[in-house]
């Protein structure tokens, strides 16, 4: 059995070790002068056919690049979408050119801005596990990454005031 000292110091190295996997949490993906930070998604409640995806997006060069299109393991396809307030009015449409990051530039996709929708989910997105997909970009190419499913509220540290986007509107195919 261990002591009061030997508990602590296994304490301490459980602390040394998990710390590490925690910092991880804040994932991070590079590809050419393309930096990526903490790609998520919102759970979803059952039944929910769509998923919003967002992330930031750092462009280190000197080129303007261009996030052209992205892929899930858990959806048929996904679009990028931008929202926007017009007018006191909610639209949200498709963009099929992409989202340009210019050089040296950091863009977000951010509830309430450009997201991620990922289109005829095959199952729910449950909090704490991680989606695979993957990132094109048309000068830095295509990446790997795993989207972190995070709660209704986006991940801890997210925009104050960022409202929970609903994107049940997306259901109908016209989106
Ligand atoms: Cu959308």
């Amino acid at each position: 059995m261990l002591n009061r000292i030997g508990l602590a110091a296994a304490l301490t190295f459980f602390a040394a070790v998990l710390l590490p996997v925690f910092a991880v949490s804040a994932h991070e993906y590079k590809i050419g002068a393309i930096e990526i930070a903490h790609p998520w998604v919102r759970m979803t409640p059952a039944g929910a056919t769509v998923g919003g995806g967002y992330l930031v997006i750092e462009n280190d060069g000197k080129e303007p690049d261009r996030l052209v299109s992205a892929t899930s393991d858990v959806s048929d396809r996904v679009e990028i979408h931008e929202m926007s307030v017009k007018d006191g009015i909610m639209t949200m449409r498709m963009i099929p050119d992409g989202v340009e990051i210019p050089a040296g530039a950091k863009v977000a996709l951010a509830p309430g801005g450009y997201h991620l929708m990922m289109q005829e989910l095959k199952k729910p997105l449950v909090q704490g596990e991680r989606i695979k997909g993957t990132l094109t970009f048309a000068k830095a190419g295509t990446v790997k990454v795993e989207f972190a499913v995070e709660g209704m509220g986006g991940p801890k540290g997210s925009a104050p005031g960022a409202p929970p986007m609903d994107h049940s509107m997306h259901g109908m195919p016209a989106n």
